[in-house]
Parts: structure tokens; sequence; C-alpha cells
């Protein structure tokens, strides 16, 4: 396993253990809202913060990037690791057993190794750049359907940008009625991780952040799989619309939101 890897996988596996016992014992969980429909718990903060501390302590002079701590500037401009501590807080919330630590590294700004992690599965989703995907050590690979026919889709709602509502539901409704059914479980790293173990047929949702999809991504292509933007584009780190699939059923699902798009949705 390539040494950097190896660092997130423990980081990932150390943070996982907080949010576990933190999941068994909810009178422990703070919930503070940080946003319209947006929580925090003092479980995020603290898998964060032991993330950081695995990272900082085998990589001290390396970037990092987490959804709750913001940037922490290294001295080495080319290594940056972006972090979800707790992908799915309103699962976690809500007592819903369907959550993730998400940890990623860009070299030189692109995806190198990856992590996803389900601690409450025990599912480790991992990916080396050029070196495939794996699930707990077993290589993975997304289904290569032909068509959306038989298919089913992960999506997620946009529940942070209300405003996109009809827009969304257009194009659920295009999707929905080809596809065999839909799936919303809450968790966008652990949605990519499953159209790499080739558990779904692909997969659409809006208004994502970095951290959420970055490790999610490389696991996606290393399983042969593609992530795009709305359009078939490479703006989806930065417009936070996603698309992931084979080659096949991308295209289909681009094809049928496509008249769905106004300008804000496009990239
Ligand atoms: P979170 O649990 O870390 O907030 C649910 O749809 C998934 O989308 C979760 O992975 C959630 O991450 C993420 N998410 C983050 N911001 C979002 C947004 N503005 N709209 C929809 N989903 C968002
Ligand atoms: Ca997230």
């Amino acid at each position: 396993m390539h040494p950097m890897l190896n660092i997130a996988v423990r980081a990932a596996r150390s943070a996982g253990n907080v949010i576990a016992r933190a999941f068994e014992q909810q009178d422990k969980v703070e919930v503070e809202s940080k946003g319209s429909n947006d929580f925090v718990t003092n479980i995020d903060k603290q898998a964060e913060q032991v993330i950081v501390d695995a990272i900082q302590k085998a990589y001290p002079s390396h970037s990092i990037v987490g959804e709750e701590f913001g940037l922490i500037e290294g001295t080495d401009p080319d290594y940056q690791w972006i972090i979800d501590p707790l992908d799915g807080t309103t699962n976690f919330v809500k007592g819903i057993p369907h959550f993730a630590v998400s940890i990623a590294l860009k070299v030189k700004g692109k995806l190198d190794q990856a992590v996803v992690f389900d601690p409450i599965r025990g599912e480790l989703f991992t990916a080396s750049r050029g070196k495939g995907a794996q699930l707990n050590g077993f290589r993975i690979r997304v289904k290569n359907s032909k068509e959306l026919t038989g298919a089913v889709l992960a999506t997620g709602f946009p529940f942070k940008k209300k405003q996109h509502t009809d827009a969304y539901l257009n194009m659920f409704k295009a999707l929905f009625t080809k596809t065999a059914d839909m799936r919303r479980a809450g968790s966008a790293a652990l949605d990519l991780a499953y159209v790499a173990a080739g558990r779904v047929d692909g997969y659409f949702e809006m208004g994502l952040k970095p951290w959420d999809t970055a490790a999610g991504e490389l696991i996606v292509i290393e399983a042969g799989g593609l992530v795009t933007d709305f359009v078939g584009g490479h703006n989806h780190a930065k417009s936070g619309n996603h698309v992931a699939g084979g080659t096949k059923v991308l295209r289909e699902i681009l094809k049928d939101i496509r008249p769905y798009l106004g300008d804000a949705l496009a990239k």
C-alpha cells in the first residue's frame, strides 16, 4: 500500500472509532445548526481533529482542507489533503447508521490517494492513482450497464438549496421513469463508493462541496468509471454538480437531464 494511503486509512479508522462509539451514546452528541438544514456535531469536530493529528504527525508540511476547520496551510504547496470527517451528518444525528469518513490527497492538484470508510459496516473503500480501487482489499469495478432500463441510480436532494427543487425534480422524473429505481441514502461519499463497487449503476447530485466527493471521485475513476458535471465537463468540483457511473449510463443521465439545466445548473 502507498505510504500516504496507509496514513489515510489509519486516520479514517481512528475517526471511524470516534464516530461509531458516539453513535452508540447519542446522549453525548451535541448538535448545532451551522446554516439552513445544515448540522454539525461535536463528533464531526472531534473526528476531524483525529484526522488532522494523524496527517500532521506523518506529514507536517502538507496542507489540509476540512469541512469543519477550513484550510490549514502547510509549507509544501504540492500536497493537499481534503477531508470530510463525517459525511452524512444528518443520518448520524437521526440515528440512521449510514455515514462515512472521507479522506483524499491531491498531489500537484491531482487526486492521488482516497479513502471512504463506513465505520458501522466496517467497509473500507480505497484507491491510489493508477492502481485501481478496493473494498476491504478486494478489487472493485463499476457496473458497465448499457442503459437506464434495469438500472438503480443513487441521488441526493438539494436540501441546502431549495430554490433548485423544481429543476431537480424535473431531472429526477426524467430519470426515474426510465430506471428500475432510485436510492437516496444521505452520504455522497458512500454513494460514489457504491457506484465504484457496482452496487448502483450511477449517481447524480447537485450542490456538493469538495470534501463530500474528492475521495469518492478517485475511487470511481480507479474502478473504471467517470465523474463529470451536469454537461459532461470537468467543472464538477467547482459547481458541486456531479454525475458518476460507467460510460454508457453516464451518457444517458446527461442526455436526460439536459432539458432541465438552467444557467445556474449547467456546469
Ligand atoms: P454532509 O453530511 O457532510 O453535510 C446528502 O445529500 C449528502 O450531500 C451528504 O454527503 C452531505 O454532506 C452532502 N451535502 C453537502 N452539502 C450539500 C448541499 N448543499 N446539497 C445537497 N447535499 C449536500
Ligand atoms: Ca459531507
